[in-house]
């Protein structure tokens, strides 16, 4: 055995050469891993004992990717295409034996072999377009080479992982080898081919399913149009689609121009670096200071959802999609058997869409059973999460009993939106295994979870809710206890605006317009009418006070109704309604206001500077952990686009001393709503930016 480098090995079996990676976390195209391929492919090359080369890695996957981390600097010697030269014209067959996620670079790689072999569990992927960005080694160019135009539109726009059997049938990998046996299956697949002598063919050289498209512009204009909305904003998802046109239209060679072209735009734009900051922000996220990375866990084997409406269901089926079994507790057995039907049609629905198969909708149900007694069934439960009304007195009420009833250690979890926690767990002999963990509606369907500390929680209820969301998929930030905890509290900045400025001149359907075009997938007003008018609105009590009220004395409570601060048409469309513009206006008049124009401009920042002052304020109050936590709370809570990083994030863009003039301009003219936080004052006049928050 040789030690190429630090990380790379070759080793010689028999005649077959193996260059072995090992290079933690993800053998991520590092500086290092590239001298390494470049030093370990040139040995074995020029080796006459080598007649075939298996390129091999330790750890838990294959390359997974360019390394990230050295974005934006200079990429020193070898760069990755010298890499793929070398592999690619080399006079001895080379097999790639993958392992986990091969990604990004990665894959790129892997095309340069002429060979692939994987284990069953291995899966493929070129996902750059998550990093705003496009496969730069020639993957643009290869990947329509091997799986079609049409398969690798879809595959470079989504960035989805492709299981190997599907990798196997789409000419992604030659070979499956036995799980667990990589090594021995490529090593014996590299000798058969060298004793085959079988011809070193190239990906770059076989133009026949590129060639099959040509001519057929209507591939990608179709494709476009299919699309069109969830590629609304994003420069990279067309950039990729303009690289497979060029693999389709161009020699190799010239396809790679436009790939390098259009990668370096990408990489050099805001997009992509908002969306590379969202990665690592996101995983930032999972890193709590003062608790250590062997904090004792918890083990969540069976838990409970008290409450089967919409939240409480929606909950249960995180849990049952990740095969933890999920009893749902409600007070009467019609509303367990509504909340169990909705939960099955949900699931029924997602498999007609192809999403899950029947058998896995069997499967899960089956995780979810109902039950009229907390005694009877959250005894022997790990986990307990309360869903019910936003009532204290009720929050309490549960506590106090599911603290008599639940075994010691288990965790009693709140998912009260906003409500103080301390308070609920005061009421229970376990402060320390209290928590908020607060999921959003649908909550089977947004990523975000509040995990939500309070004054007593302990350090392993902590460590085990931020795993436990990690294992259902959600993206988790942890925050601590105070109104609207961050997502919420931040979105009331905006929420206030929104109706004051209705007050002053614009109409919902410009304060939309202006929040749509920025990147939301829709503004308060459209986002109202679609939740219902009606949340929180009681009927007897309403006296035409607001604009709300009116509306909904007037039977307009949303979408649901065909009408709210929108009429709809029979398909949902909405419109601009007369209607609503009479009530805003005599509600004007009423006030003596004066009505005015007022700039897109204006209604951006009145809308979005109030929310990144409330940021500072909760790090002020060190209700967030860092400003990066903040960005993913929006992003994932609430749609933010990812390609602007974040109210933080998109601060810096602005510029901090922007943010301030902006907000005592507005406080000079609007009052103390617009009061910057003192810390805002100090990191301005620091020099400092939000994201060293
Ligand atoms: N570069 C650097 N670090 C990376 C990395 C990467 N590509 N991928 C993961 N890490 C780190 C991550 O920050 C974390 O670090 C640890 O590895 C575990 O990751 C030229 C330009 C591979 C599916 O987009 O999708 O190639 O927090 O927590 O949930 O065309 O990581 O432990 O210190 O996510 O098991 C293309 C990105 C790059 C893949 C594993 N590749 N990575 O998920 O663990 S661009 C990607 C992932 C490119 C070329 C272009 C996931 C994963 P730490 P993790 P995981």
């Amino acid at each position: 055995m040789t030690a190429i480098n630090a990380v790379t090995d070759l080793t010689l079996d028999g005649e077959v050469a193996v260059i072995t990676l090992n290079s933690p976390p993800v053998n991520a195209l590092s500086a290092a891993v590239r001298q390494g391929l470049f030093e370990g492919f040139k040995a074995a090359i020029a080796d006459p004992a080598a007649k075939a080369i298996v390129l091999i890695c330790e750890g838990r996957t294959f390359i997974a990717g360019a390394d990230i981390t050295e974005f934006g600097s200079a990429m020193a010697d070898p760069q990755l295409a010298d890499v793929q030269d070398m592999m690619e014209s080399s006079t001895k067959p080379v097999v790639a034996a993958i392992h986990g996620t091969v990604l990004g670079g990665g894959l790129e790689v892997a095309l340069c072999a002429h060979y692939r072999v994987a284990v069953p569990s291995a899966k493929f992927g070129l996902p750059e377009v998550n990093l705003g960005l496009l496969p730069g080694a020639g993957g643009t160019q290869r990947l329509p080479r091997v799986v079609g135009p049409e398969r690798a539109l879809e595959m470079m726009t989504s960035g989805r992982h492709v299981p190997a059997k599907e990798a196997l049938s789409g000419g992604l990998t030659d070979e499956l080898v036995e799980e667990g046996k990589l090594k021995e299956g490529a090593i014996a697949f590299a000798r058969k081919v060298a004793a085959e002598n079988r011809p070193l063919t190239k990906i770059r050289d076989q133009n026949a399913k590129v060639e099959a498209a040509r001519g057929k512009p209507e591939i990608f204009a179709d494709f476009r149009k299919a699309n069109a909305r969830k590629f609304r904003g994003f420069l990279a998802p067309e950039y990729n689609i303009k690289c497979i046109e060029a693999a389709v239209n161009l020699p190799f060679d010239e396809g790679m121009k436009v790939e390098r072209k259009l990668f370096n735009e990408l990489m050099a734009g805001s997009q992509s670096a908002a969306q590379r900051y969202t990665f690592f922000a996101e995983r930032q996220a999972q890193k709590i200071p003062g608790i250590a990375d062997d904090t004792p866990l918890i083990p969540i084997k069976k838990v409970g959802v008290i409450g089967a409406g919409t939240m409480g269901g929606g909950i249960a089926m995180n849990f049952a999609n990740a095969g933890i079994p999920v009893v749902i507790v409600e007070q009467k057995q019609e509303p367990l058997d509504k909340g169990l039907a909705i939960i099955r049609k949900n699931y029924e629905r997602t498999a007609s869409r192809g999403g899950i198969t029947a058998a896995q909708v069997e499967e899960r149900c089956a995780l979810i059973t109902g039950s009229l007694s907390m005694e009877e069934s959250f005894a022997d439960l790990d986990l307990v999460i309360e869903a019910v009304f936003e009532r204290m007195d009720i929050k309490k009420d549960i506590f106090a009993k599911l603290d008599a009833i639940c075994k010691p250690g288990a965790i009693l979890a709140t998912n009260t939106s906003g409500l103080n926690i301390d308070e609920i767990a005061s009421v229970t002999k376990r402060p320390e295994s209290v928590i908020g963990l607060h999921f959003f509606s649908p909550a089977n369907v947004m990523k975000l979870l509040e995990i939500v500390r309070a004054d007593h929680t302990s350090d392993s209820v902590i460590a085990t809710s931020m795993k436990l969301a990690k294992q259902i998929g959600k993206t988790a930030v942890l925050v601590g206890v105070c109104p609207g905890f961050v997502g919420n509290r931040i979105l009331g900045q905006r929420q206030r605006e929104a109706q004051k400025l209705v007050m002053e001149g614009a109409m919902p359907w410009d304060i939309d317009r202006v929040l749509y075009d920025f990147g939301f997938p829709m503004g308060p007003f459209a986002m109202s009418d679609l939740a219902g008018l009606d949340i929180g609105w009681v009927k007897e009590k309403s006296n035409g006070e607001s604009i709300r009220d009116v509306l909904c004395e007037a039977d307009r409570r949303g979408q649901k109704t065909g009408a709210g601060y929108y009429d709809y048409d029979e398909n949902r469309n909405a419109k601009p309604s007369p209607f609503t513009e009479k009530v805003i206006n005599d509600f004007i008049v009423k006030s003596g206001a004066n009505p005015r124009k007022i700039s897109d401009e204006e209604i951006l920042e009145r809308c979005i500077f109030p929310m990144i002052n409330e940021g500072v304020k909760i790090l002020e109050e060190k209700k967030a952990i860092r400003s990066s936590d903040i960005d993913v709370v929006w992003q994932n809570g609430y749609g933010w686009p990812v390609y602007r990083g974040g109210p933080m994030w998109y601060g810096d863009q602005v510029g901090p001393d922007k943010v301030l003039a902006k907000m005592q301009e507005f406080q000079a003219k609007m009052g103390d709503a617009f009061k910057p936080s003192p810390l805002l004052e100090k990191l301005v006049a620091d020099g400092k930016k939000f994201s060293d928050l």
